[in-house]
């Protein structure tokens, strides 16, 4: 075996990748990203022991969200830049064991490695299979996945100017603790709900982050259809990059157009006022293999999901900013002050051709919570009159794998008196079939990018509070979450810390559960699998 993942859905037969992902990522790749989760640990290990407050540790803190972001699914392939995180890693890991005296550390805080080759051969020895016993081992990867969901959302709450110590804090306590072998699976359980409770606090941060930067999301038409003046895409969930990039672009007669988790930035009134920003391009990540060819334009990919471009052409108008990175592509950085020059994407589209149009019309958007608090009266009656009988909350991820038609299938033949609630890319399964609406609700209710699943939670909750019901699952809403990678993971892990019971996995479940890990959360929280879609409506508006 040369490598070992099984952090995504897609994982190799549902076990494992273990010569090269099926997401593209190749063995260096992978052990790179290993040693790289690694050294964050140990720096955790460093800023635990040693008592170091985390309001102290800015760059550090910053830079242990960049690398465990780096490390999501479909982020970041190049080894190059991962190699480097590791060096600057390791850099500001000795600084601060350096200050801390008399105190005995593991491995993982003080390891060194001088070349590219030892860094591997490190890695081999460090991974996931590094934990012998397979439900710790579960519980160890469930918790670095919940945090590597929670760094993404934090990352981007940072880069508007909001941060929040307590969940750096945890971060250090709970990657520390992936490394502490006293603990009981017990206790690890425990840590993994305290993950979710952290992952609410991060969700809450960047829509805090978020609205009170952009506005509150409003209900929008985004048109998909295309203009006749070079464009550049973006791609990735970084409103800050997409607000930079519109400056820049405004006057220079190139359109800019929103991809995959970057459609919800049209929901928000902020960016409304820019005459450049046309539309959505294209569908969800996975298809970006021949949207890619037909748009024409160069891409800007601020975070995942990136699928390795098939030809040389494309690659070239690839490029890159934040956590994310492909070989070859051009990366972005930010100076001393966030500030990213896009001069050379701006110049590169206007050599390039307007794009083609593979669609027409518009889809519609914006029920963050306070979109749907405005029109509350209107759904609580429709909910009392019995004109909606349920909610569906069928947030998450897309996939291209042939089970997740089963989403566009359990949207298509759902009864006529249900609304879906959604976030993330799991919509574009059903975000352009004409569902039509009940008394005015449109029967999708889309509130954003993955981390508004937190605006599908506060509606819930509201819901609650109007109903005066004592618990949360006496709500008619069924959950039906489609998983892909890491940030569905934390916001999994929020939704059972929020108490919600009963959830729906799928397409598949996470093969790194063991059977053991699996069976609490079946026991605790009534976790399921997906059946057919007949069977599973059947069972959900029973
Ligand atoms: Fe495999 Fe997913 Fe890991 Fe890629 S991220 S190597 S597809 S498990
Ligand atoms: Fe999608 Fe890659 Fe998860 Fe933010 S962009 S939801 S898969």
């Amino acid at each position: 075996m040369s490598m070992f993942c099984f952090q995504c859905q897609e994982t190799s037969k549902g076990t494992g990748c273990e010569i090269k992902g099926v997401c593209g990522k190749n063995e260096e790749v992978a052990k790179l990203q290993d040693l790289l989760i690694y050294v964050c640990k140990g720096i955790s290990e460093v800023v635990t022991k040693g008592k170091l407050e985390t309001d102290a540790l800015g760059e550090v803190n910053y830079e242990v969200l960049k690398s465990l972001f780096i490390t999501i699914t479909n982020v970041n392939f190049d080894e190059l830049a991962i190699e480097r995180q590791i060096v600057k890693m390791i850099g500001l890991r000795d600084g601060l064991r350096n200050k801390v005296t008399g105190t005995k550390f593991g491995d993982a805080a003080v390891f060194t490695v001088a070349d590219r080759a030892s860094m591997l051969d490190k890695a081999s020895k460090v991974g996931v299979l590094a934990t012998e016993n397979e439900d710790v081992r579960s519980l160890r990867e469930l918790i670095t996945y919940g945090l590597k969901g929670m760094a993404a959302y934090t990352h981007h709450a940072l880069n508007i100017g909001k941060e929040n110590n307590e969940i750096y804090g945890f971060v250090y306590e709970a990657l520390a603790a992936t490394l502490d072998d006293s603990l009981s699976a017990d206790e690890l359980v425990a840590l993994t709900l305290k993950t979710g409770q952290f992952g609410v606090a991060a969700m809450a941060l960047l829509d805090e982050a978020n609205t009170s930067k952009y506005g509150n999301p409003e209900i929008t038409n985004v048109n998909v259809g295309v203009r006749s003046n070079p464009c550049i895409l973006i791609s990735g969930h970084d409103l800050t990059d997409l607000e930079q990039l519109l400056n820049q672009t405004v006057g220079t007669g190139v359109d800019v157009y929103t991809h995959n988790e970057m459609l919800p930035a049209h929901y928000y009134p902020y960016f409304k006022k820019y005459d450049n920003l046309v539309g959505n391009y294209g569908n969800s990540w996975w298809k970006q293999v021949s949207e890619f060819e037909t748009f024409n334009g160069p891409i800007l990919f601020t975070t995942n999901c990136i699928v390795p471009p098939k030809s040389e052409e494309v690659r070239g108008r690839i490029f890159t900013s934040g956590a994310s990175g492909y070989p070859g592509c051009l990366h972005i950085e930010a100076d001393s002050n966030g500030k990213k020059n896009f001069s050379t994407v701006i110049e590169m589209a206007k050599k390039c051709p307007p794009p083609t149009e593979i669609e027409t019309g518009t889809i519609t958007g914006g029920f963050a919570h306070q979109q749907v608090f405005a029109i509350a009266d209107k759904v609580v009656d429709a909910v009392k009159s019995g004109a909606i009988k349920k909610f569906f909350v069928m947030a998450g991820c897309d996939g291209r794998m042939k089970s997740r038609e089963y989403y566009t299938e359990f949207a298509k033949k759902l009864p006529k008196d249900t609304v879906i609630l959604t976030a993330g890319c799991a919509k574009y399964r059903y975000n352009k079939l004409s569902l039509g609406d009940i008394g005015g609700i449109p029967r999708v209710l889309d509130a954003g990018q993955c981390n508004d699943s937190y605006s599908l939670a506060v509606i819930a909750l509201k819901l609650k509070e109007i109903f005066a019901l004592e618990d949360v699952n006496e709500l008619p809403i069924a959950y039906n979450i489609a998983w892909y990678e890491q940030k569905a993971v934390i916001v999994l892990l929020a939704l059972l810390y929020l108490g919600v019971k009963n959830i729906h996995l799928g397409s598949t479940l996470p093969g790194f559960l063991s059977p053991n890990v699996a069976k609490v959360l079946v026991e605790t929280f009534g976790i399921a699998g997906i059946g057919t879609v007949e069977d599973d409506i059947k069972l959900f508006m029973a």
